[in-house]
C-alpha cells in the first residue's frame, strides 16, 4: 500500500482545539483498525447547528450516518480544522439560496436516497451507477484538505472519499476524451432556489462544471461521501460532489447526478454567469486578483465569530503547488483565470 505517515503527524500548538482533538483519536483508532462502519460518533452534530451565524434556531433531523475510512497520504493533518458545525452552516449552495445560512436550513429535506449517478459520453463503458452500490464497494479515505472560496474564505475540511479517477477508470474512457463534464440535480420541487431566480442568484440551473482529463484523473482530486467521520450533509452536497483543494470552491460541484466524458470543453455555470470573473480554470492564484477584489490574502474561517476570524495568505495553488503546478507549466494563468 502506498500509504506513509507524514512528518508532521504529530498536535501543533494551534490543533489543541476539540475539533482537532477528535481527528487524532480518530487517526488514532483507524490506525488500529478497529473503528466498525457502525460506530456511532460521540454527540449528534445537529444540536444548535444552526445557531452559529444566524440568529434563527431551528432544529433539523441529522441523517447522516457514521462511515470507515482508511488514512490517506493526501491528508494534511497538520491544517487546524474548521470547527464542524462552521462547515454545516456557512454554506454555497445556491439551489437552496444565496445567503450563507440558507443550505443548512432549506436543503434538509432533499431526498438523497436512492441517488443514481450517470457515466456517459466518450467512455466504452456508460454506466448508471446505484450510489449506495458503490459506496459498499470502495473504500473511503479521510483526506483533510483547504478550501478556498472564490469569494476570499477558506475552511479546512476534514473529508471522506476516493479519488475520481477510480470511478472514471470504471467507465474506461475513449482516447478522445479531453473533458469531464459534471451536473447536479435539476428538481425545482426539491430545490426551491432553481424556481425563483431570486432566490437562486439568478442562475440557469442546473449547476454544471468540468475539469480537464489531466485534472480529474490527478490523485488530489477527490469525489467526497463524507465529512467529519459522517456522511455528508445535504447542505454540503449529498450524497457525493467534487472537491478539487487547488481550486476556487465553485468548481467543486455538489449533488452529482451526471458525469460525461468529452472532447470539447464543456461549459461551467459562474463562467457563464460572468466571464469576465470566473474562467474555467478557477486554480486559486493569489498574484491574480478577482476584478472586484484581492485574492491575495483570505480570511479562515476557525473557532471564535466570524468577524474574529484571521486573515491568512492565500498559497498558490492553494497550498498544492508541488502536486498539481506542472499541469499548468505551459499555460497563461492571468489569460487562464
Ligand atoms: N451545485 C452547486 N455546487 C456548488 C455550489 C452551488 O451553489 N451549487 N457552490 C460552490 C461554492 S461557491 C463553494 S465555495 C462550495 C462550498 O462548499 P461547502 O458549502 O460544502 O463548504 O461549493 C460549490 N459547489
Ligand atoms: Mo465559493
Amino acid at each position: 500500500m502506498l500509504f506513509k505517515i507524514r512528518k508532521n503527524w504529530h498536535l501543533t500548538e494551534n490543533q489543541t482545539t476539540s475539533e482537532s482533538v477528535y481527528l487524532q483519536r480518530r487517526q488514532i483508532i483507524q490506525k488500529l483498525g478497529v473503528l466498525a462502519a457502525t460506530a456511532p460518533l460521540a454527540a449528534p452534530a445537529s444540536a444548535g447547528l444552526f445557531d452559529v451565524f444566524s440568529s434563527k434556531k431551528k432544529e433539523a433531523p441529522d441523517k447522516r450516518t457514521a462511515l470507515d475510512s482508511v488514512a490517506s497520504p493526501f491528508s494534511d493533518p497538520s491544517l487546524e480544522l474548521t470547527p464542524e458545525k462552521k462547515v454545516l452552516t456557512y454554506n454555497n449552495y445556491y439551489e437552496f439560496g444565496t445567503a450563507k445560512h440558507q443550505p443548512a436550513e432549506n436543503a434538509q429535506s432533499l431526498v438523497t436516497d436512492p441517488w443514481q449517478v450517470k457515466v456517459e459520453g466518450n467512455v466504452h463503458k456508460p454506466m448508471t451507477i446505484d450510489f449506495y452500490d458503490l459506496l459498499k464497494q470502495i473504500d473511503i479515505e479521510e483526506r483533510i484538505y483547504r478550501l478556498r472560496c472564490v469569494e476570499a474564505w477558506s475552511m479546512n475540511i476534514p473529508w471522506l472519499g476516493f479519488p475520481l479517477s477510480k470511478l472514471i477508470q470504471l467507465a474506461k474512457p475513449m482516447g478522445n476524451a479531453r473533458y469531464i463534464a459534471f451536473q447536479t440535480l435539476y428538481d425545482p420541487e426539491q430545490m426551491p432556489g432553481q424556481k425563483d431566480r431570486y432566490l437562486g442568484g439568478g442562475i440557469d440551473y442546473p449547476y454544471v462544471e468540468a475539469l480537464t482529463i489531466e485534472e480529474a484523473m490527478h490523485p488530489l482530486t477527490l469525489i467526497a461521501v463524507g465529512l467529519y467521520g459522517k456522511t455528508l450533509a445535504p447542505q454540503n452536497g449529498a450524497p457525493l460532489r467534487l472537491v478539487v483543494p487547488w481550486k476556487y470552491g465553485f468548481k467543486s460541484i455538489k449533488s452529482i447526478v451526471k458525469i460525461r466524458l468529452t472532447e470539447n470543453r464543456p461549459p461551467n455555470t459562474w463562467n457563464l454567469l460572468a466571464p469576465h470573473e470566473y474562467g474555467f480554470y478557477a486554480n486559486v492564484n493569489p498574484n491574480v486578483d478577482h476584478p472586484r477584489w484581492s485574492q491575495a490574502s483570505e480570511r479562515f474561517i476557525g473557532e471564535g465569530t466570524l468577524f474574529s476570524s484571521r486573515r491568512q495568505k492565500t498559497l498558490m495553488f492553494n497550498g498544492y503547488a508541488d502536486e498539481v503546478a506542472s499541469l499548468y507549466k505551459d499555460i497563461d494563468l492571468r489569460r487562464n483565470y
